[in-house]
């Protein structure tokens, strides 16, 4: 029997938490023979409906989960934690301005990024799904002492989804021929999800689906505002979907990248793409057997990706801007 991999997860008791908690429990993430341990945290309102959470993790009685602790102490969290997934986050409210909810949540993200550093286990790494995410999960890794950047992460992994189904319905084919599809910048209505580089069956998209407006009109628009017409659609925010991404996010971060394809996913700027070093921006990224990552180089950007791509960068850094007393010198 391997060792079992901790993995904590705040906003544990949320829609998105009671999604995605059986199917880590279950083996979904890690693998089926890969035992797992959950710390789950939440803060004090939400502790007696994590309680009831809890009762039914272990009332499934699933064979890879050897041990679930709820508490709303971030150390306790944390502890010799490997797998941080950082949900948890306040709503936005009516009347809230962005960059009020930037000033509220990265509040959070601050006394997390220290937590870990203190108490997770050295090769710890945190994907953040609160929104705003990539923000929040710069102000985590900047106040996270010690801990290298390379082990941070925000979730872009939903959006990329969003976009291989939109492409696969209109091509007429399985979401699964879609591969080389890139989410550029920040998980928000900025995004760019680029077509241009993006494959089906192994062939350019542009050589599938001829519709060109579509693709650089509807397309676009549709996956940045996919979020939004579940809201309406359903009153609630996806939770589901959003669970799932998680899932794939942590599975391609810890499984070798088919070959010349590439998957999204948030990290810290080294400069690539000319993406201003530390923004925490969405790009093409491989992973190797080892689980080490890495930028995937020499992705073609046409001038119509460079505008997107700039619109994206530029956001983040406003949000970076928004929350700099939050971020340590
Ligand atoms: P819910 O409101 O259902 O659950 C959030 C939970 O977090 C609540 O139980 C709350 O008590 C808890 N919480 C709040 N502050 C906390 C803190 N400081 N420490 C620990 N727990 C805390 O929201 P849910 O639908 O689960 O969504 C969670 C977050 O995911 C939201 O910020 C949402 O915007 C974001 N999303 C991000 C997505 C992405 O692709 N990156 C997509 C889905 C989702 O919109």
């Amino acid at each position: 029997m391997k060792d079992a991999i901790t993995v904590s997860v705040t906003g544990a008791a949320g829609q998105i938490g009671y999604a995605l908690l059986f199917r880590i429990a279950s083996g979904a993430m890690f693998g089926p023979d890969q035992p797992v341990k959950l710390r789950l945290i939440e803060i004090e309102p939400g502790m007696a409906a994590l309680e009831g959470v809890i009762m039914e993790l272990e009332d499934c009685a699933f064979p890879l989960l050897q041990g679930v602790h709820g508490t709303s102490d971030l150390e306790d969290g944390f502890t010799g934690t490997n797998w941080s997934l950082l949900v948890g986050s306040v709503p936005r409210k009516d009347g809230m301005e962005r960059n009020d909810l930037l000033g509220i949540n990265g509040k959070i993200f601050t006394g997390q990024g220290q937590a870990i550093a203190k108490a997770a286990a050295s090769n710890v790494r945190t994907l953040v799904v609160g929104n705003p995410c990539n923000t929040n999960a710069l102000i985590a890794m900047s106040n996270a002492a010690g801990v290298p950047a390379e082990q941070f992460f925000a979730m872009t992994r939903l959006d990329e989804n969003r976009a291989k189904s939109q492409l696969a319905a209109k091509a007429g084919v399985h979401s699964s021929d879609v591969t080389n599809l890139c989410i550029w910048g920040n998980h928000s209505a900025t995004q760019y999800p680029d077509f241009t580089n993006a494959r089906i069956k192994g062939q350019l998209v542009s050589e599938v689906i001829s519709d060109q407006a579509w693709l650089q009109g509807e397309f676009i628009s549709t996956v940045q505002k996919r979020g939004a017409a579940i809201i309406k659609a359903r009153g609630l925010s996806s939770a589901a979907s959003a669970a799932n991404a998680v899932v794939d996010t942590v599975v391609s971060l810890s499984n070798e990248t088919p070959a010349g394809d590439w998957h999204s996913v948030a990290v810290a700027s080294s400069g690539a793409y000319g993406i201003e070093p530390g923004l925490m921006a969405s790009m093409p990224i491989r992973t190797e057997a080892d689980g080490s990552w890495s930028v995937v180089e020499g992705v073609p950007v046409d001038e119509f990706s460079q505008g997107k791509i700039d619109a994206t960068i530029n956001e983040l850094r406003e949000e970076r801007e928004a929350v700099k007393h939050l971020i340590p010198a």
